[in-house]
């Protein structure tokens, strides 16, 4: 493993792989019941099923994963499909500063808009050329290599854009509102 300081954030140190965490036991699922809501302060709601969300155009990117518990993994791919394609399909509210990701595990996590639409935030189901693993979010999880890796929430059901900023489970627990690894942003001061 190479190692480039430049690309390491404040306090992190490299990892082979990722380290998986769950508050909770991995959910289990019938693809046939799968439901994605996207919904809140938008013009138009979606509910989509796993088929709609296949037949949306998918994209790869190849990214760091910075975790606040001091590991980062370098280079993971991940294939799924560009966040911004929900946030133009849905048009949130212009007062909209807060995405709230919600999982089928209990987990959710709150996101400033301008983070979560970045282009490279994706809706992932491909980790490094496979199908996610269960433990790491299948059959979707959202990744958002901009930021700290709780931000990426596994098994998402439900996204939905906030009038008000409401905190997510690992924010209410005194973490960061929004958790710039560059930034060191850690927990909440
Ligand atoms: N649904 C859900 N998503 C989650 C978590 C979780 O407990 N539940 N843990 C977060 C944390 S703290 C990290 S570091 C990453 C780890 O991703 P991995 O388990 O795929 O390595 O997932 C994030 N997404
Ligand atoms: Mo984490």
């Amino acid at each position: 493993m190479t190692t480039q300081p430049d690309r390491l954030p404040p306090g992190q140190t490299w990892l082979a792989k990722p380290i998986v965490y769950d508050i909770g036991p991995v959910p289990s699922l019938d693809l046939t019941d799968f439901r994605l809501r996207v919904h809140g302060a938008v013009l138009h709601s979606l509910d989509l099923s796993w088929a709609d969300l296949q037949a949306l155009p998918s994209t790869q990117i190849v990214r760091d994963f910075h975790c606040v518990t001091t590991w980062s993994v370098q280079n993971i791919s991940w294939t799924g499909i560009q966040v911004r394609e929900m946030v133009d399909r849905v048009l949130p509210d212009p007062e909209v500063r807060w995405v709230m990701v919600r999982s089928r595990d209990g987990y959710a996590t709150s996101i400033p808009i301008e983070d979560f639409r970045r282009p490279d935030s994706l809706l992932a189901f491909r980790m490094n050329g496979v199908a996610l693993a269960p433990e790491h979010g299948w059959p979707v999880r959202l990744v958002v290599p901009s930021l700290y890796a709780w931000k990426s929430a596994k098994y998402v059901h439900e996204i939905e854009f906030l009038s008000r900023r409401q905190r997510g489970y690992w924010e209410e627990r005194g973490y960061h509102d929004r958790g710039d690894p560059w930034s060191a942003e850690r927990y909440r001061v």
